[in-house]
């Protein structure tokens, strides 16, 4: 993977100019990726998530124009789009252009379209260095940066909150892609060297330090890539709901698995007949309640405990939401196994895509070294490895 140090913005000046013709009076805005440390499959239930912005993600240099045309250009990707304001619309070719295509139908209709008469064009040069597929949320960073430097270069005044639930929209609404508000929450919400703990049905949040002294914070991409995922998703979502409706019977006045405590579920569950959908709001409500001791752990500088609960969410991922997979299991039994793992766990849908692990600074070597050999015998996979930081979450850089 390129690291954020080996993007010269002279580079990314002349790729514009390249493409536009030329770089003057361009602005650049950045939106990280980010990771999920515990939570997981809570956020569309209205449950607690505790992601954290990393220090990779999307940069987007841009250049208002006053036609009312938008050109969107990729470093890294052949698709492009010209967009006029007045008709955008989704279209399968323009790939992921329709990411940033989708913030700009939001922010044209935002406010019953109050703002829509500022917004003249711009031309866009995109470069990102979040994997792809992996559940680090490329797609919630290429959108939280679209809709950042959308409304500053038109001067508009919509708050960061804001943002975060009209990309969400681009997302469920344009794209086509039912996803809840943690992602775009931690892109654009994400502060540096914290983690922040969601209430996702209230957005209620809290920032807590993220002090994981004497251990560092390793991502591990299985490279498997997430195939069947949205169908998947879609129907761990419906399975959920199904859960709900009867949960309701007995409790009519429950908003949401979110809402659920555990003292509460225990007298409930057998309202619901299914084993399976049982097993699914098991995990739900379980994970919630790992959320809050996790976060608690952490302000206490518990980080054995903390990992653990990393542990126990990751087995409550495979063994009841069965999101995991062969080689996201295959790296938590590999990984689990070092003596210098403090934690580990799936990350994001599942299904493929990352792992995230906290290491002892003394083994992250053998840590390295011994997932990538185990993981590679066992699945003839080799996995990427992304030592990282938490950072701050979406805004403009000087240039
Ligand atoms: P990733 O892995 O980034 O696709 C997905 C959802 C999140 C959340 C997690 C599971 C999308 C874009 N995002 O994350 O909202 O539900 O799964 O916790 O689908
Ligand atoms: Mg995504």
């Amino acid at each position: 993977m390129t690291t954020v140090s080996d993007l010269d913005i002279r580079q990314l000046r002349a790729a514009f100019a390249e493409r536009f013709g030329d770089a003057e009076g361009v602005r650049l805005f950045f939106a990280p990726g980010r990771v999920n440390l515990i939570g997981e499959h809570t956020d569309y239930n209205g449950g607690l998530v505790f992601p954290a912005a990393l220090t990779f993600g999307t940069y987007a240099l841009v250049k208002p124009r006053t036609d009312g045309l938008y050109r969107f250009r990729s470093m890294q990707f052949e698709a492009q789009a010209d967009t006029p304001a007045a008709n955008v619309t989704f279209r399968k070719e323009d790939d992921w252009a329709n990411y940033p295509k989708g913030v700009l139908s939001e922010l044209l209709s935002y406010a019953d379209g109050a703002y829509a008469a500022k917004l003249q064009g711009a031309d866009v040069l995109y470069y990102g260095n979040v994997p792809n597929g992996a559940g680090l949320s490329s797609s919630a960073s290429i959108e939280m940066a679209t809709a950042l430097a959308f409304t500053a270069i038109a001067g508009l005044d919509i708050p960061m909150l804001e943002l975060v639930k009209l990309s969400q929209r681009a997302e469920n609404r344009f794209v086509g892609v039912n996803c809840g508000i943690m992602d775009q929450f931690a892109v654009g919400m994400g502060k540096r060297e914290h983690a922040v703990m969601l209430k996702c049905d209230t957005l209620d949040y809290e920032y807590v330090p993220f002090r994981i002294e004497g251990c560092k914070l390793i991502i591990t991409n299985t490279n498997k890539r997430r195939g069947l995922a949205d169908s998947k998703y879609n129907e761990r979502r419906q399975q959920c709901e199904d859960g709900l409706k009867w949960i309701k019977e007995k409790l009519p006045q429950l908003g949401s698995l979110g809402e659920l405590s555990l003292a509460q579920w225990e007298e409930v569950r057998s309202a619901i007949p299914d084993e399976l959908i049982r097993a699914r709001v098991e995990h739900v409500v379980s994970e919630d309640a790992r959320v809050l001791e996790a976060k608690d752990r952490l302000e206490q500088g518990d980080l054995a405990a903390f990992g653990k609960l990393m542990n126990a969410s990751h087995e409550s991922l495979r063994d009841l939401y069965e999101v995991t997979g062969f080689e996201l299991d295959t790296l938590y039994e590999v990984a689990s196994a070092i003596e210098g793992c403090v934690g580990t766990r799936m990350t994001g849908a599942g299904f493929g895509g990352c792992n995230v692990s906290v290491v002892r600074d003394e083994a992250v070597d053998e840590f390295r070294r011994m997932v990538a050999e185990r993981y590679t015998a066992k699945t003839g996979l080799v996995p990427s490895f992304y030592v990282c930081d938490i950072g701050d979450g979406a805004k403009e850089l000087d240039i």
